[in-house]
C-alpha cells in the first residue's frame, strides 16, 4: 500500500475557537475552500484536509485515529483523556503547542453567601459541572469526596435551582459567575487553545507536513505577539532610548543623511510597546515613533 501523504486536522465547526483556528491556518497559509454545508474542505497549497466538528469530538478522533491533527481546549482534551484512562482505552496523543487563543480556566464556584475555608468545605457537596473528571481528580488529589451532577449545560444556573451546592465550570471574565451570585473559589485548571496529534507513526510526508505546519504556527503566533518599532533617535542620548525599548538586545541603526545629529532605531520587540513608555522615548528626544504589527516570522 502506498505511504498516506495527505493530513488530516479537525477543528471547531462553530464555537468560541472557530474564528480564531481559522485565522491561524490562514495566516499560516493554507488556504480552505470551505463550502457552507460541508464537513470537510481542502486545503489549496498543502495536502491537509480540515474537518469540522464539534469541539467535544476531537480529542476522540485523535486519539482513534481518525485525523492526525486536531484544534482544541486543552479543558476538552484533558477531560477527554481521563475519561480514556478510566475506560482503559488507547488514549494516545501528543501535545504539540500551546496556540494562544481560547484562554479560560475550569473553576469551582459557590454561591455568594456560601462560607468557603477551603476544598474540605466541599465535602459531600454536591457540584454540578462538566467537566466530572477534572473534578474528581482535582478533589480526590485534595482528600474531598462529593457527590456530582453532570449537566452539559447551563452549569451555572444549578445552584439557584436547587440541583447543586455548588459548580465547577469554564471562567474567562468571570461575569457569568457574577450574574449568577456565585463566586470563584478554586482554578483547578488553566486552559488555551492547543495543537495536538496522534501518537501514532505518521509517514516520513506527513511528518515533513507536521514539522512545516507547527513551524508556520510557531511563526504566526510569535509574530501575533511581536512589533516592529521605529523612531529616529538623537546621538547623544542613543544608550538611554535603547535600553527602554522592550526586547531590544539587537537594534538596527541607520544614519540619517538630513539630520547628521540624529539616527535612525529598528527593532523587532516580543512586546508591545506602551503608550509611558512611547512618551518616556520622547522626553529622551526620541521622534517620528512608529510601532507596526506584524504579520509573519521565521527565525
Ligand atoms: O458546539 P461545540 O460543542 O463545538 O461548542 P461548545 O459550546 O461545547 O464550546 P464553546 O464554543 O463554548 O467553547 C469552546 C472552547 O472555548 C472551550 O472548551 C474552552 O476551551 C474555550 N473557552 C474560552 C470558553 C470560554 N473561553 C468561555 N468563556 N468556553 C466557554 N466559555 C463560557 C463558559 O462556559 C461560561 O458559560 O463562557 C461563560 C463564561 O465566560 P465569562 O467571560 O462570563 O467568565
Ligand atoms: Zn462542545
Amino acid at each position: 500500500m502506498a505511504a498516506k501523504t495527505r493530513l488530516r486536522l479537525a477543528i471547531q465547526k462553530s464555537g468560541r475557537l472557530s474564528d480564531d483556528s481559522l485565522e491561524l491556518l490562514k495566516r499560516s497559509g493554507l488556504r480552505i475552500r470551505k463550502r457552507r454545508d460541508r464537513f470537510i474542505a481542502h486545503c489549496d497549497a498543502l495536502p491537509i484536509d480540515v474537518l469540522f466538528v464539534r469541539d467535544d469530538d476531537i480529542p476522540g478522533l485523535v486519539m482513534d485515529d481518525v485525523v492526525d491533527l486536531g484544534i482544541v481546549g486543552r479543558n476538552v482534551l484533558r477531560e477527554a483523556a481521563l475519561g480514556r484512562k478510566s475506560a482503559a482505552g488507547s488514549g494516545a496523543f501528543r501535545e504539540l503547542e500551546n496556540l494562544d487563543f481560547g484562554n479560560c480556566r475550569v473553576s469551582i464556584a459557590v454561591p455568594d453567601d456560601t462560607s468557603y475555608d477551603g476544598p474540605h468545605s466541599l465535602a459531600s457537596k454536591r457540584i454540578a459541572t462538566s467537566y466530572p473528571r477534572l473534578l474528581e481528580s482535582y478533589l480526590s488529589g485534595k482528600g474531598v469526596t462529593f457527590q456530582t451532577c453532570d449537566l452539559n449545560g447551563a452549569v451555572e444556573i444549578a445552584p439557584r435551582a436547587g440541583l447543586a451546592d455548588a459548580i465547577c465550570d469554564i471562567v474567562s471574565t468571570g461575569v457569568t459567575l457574577e450574574a449568577n451570585g456565585l463566586r470563584e473559589v478554586e482554578t483547578i485548571f488553566e486552559s488555551t487553545a492547543v495543537l495536538v496529534r496522534t501518537a501514532r507513526h505518521l509517514s516520513d510526508e506527513q511528518e515533513d507536513l507536521v514539522r512545516k505546519l507547527l513551524t508556520r504556527f510557531r511563526g504566526v503566533i510569535s509574530a501575533r505577539e511581536s512589533k516592529y518599532i521605529m523612531l529616529h533617535a538623537p546621538k547623544s542620548r542613543l544608550d538611554e532610548i535603547v535600553a527602554i525599548l522592550p526586547g531590544a538586545e539587537d537594534p538596527t541603526i541607520l544614519s540619517l543623511s538630513s539630520s547628521p545629529d540624529k539616527v535612525a532605531v529598528h527593532v523587532v520587540s516580543r512586546e508591545n510597546l506602551f503608550w509611558e513608555t512611547m512618551e518616556e522615548l520622547q522626553k529622551l528626544g526620541a521622534t517620528s515613533i512608529l510601532v507596526l504589527p506584524i504579520e509573519k516570522m521565521l527565525a
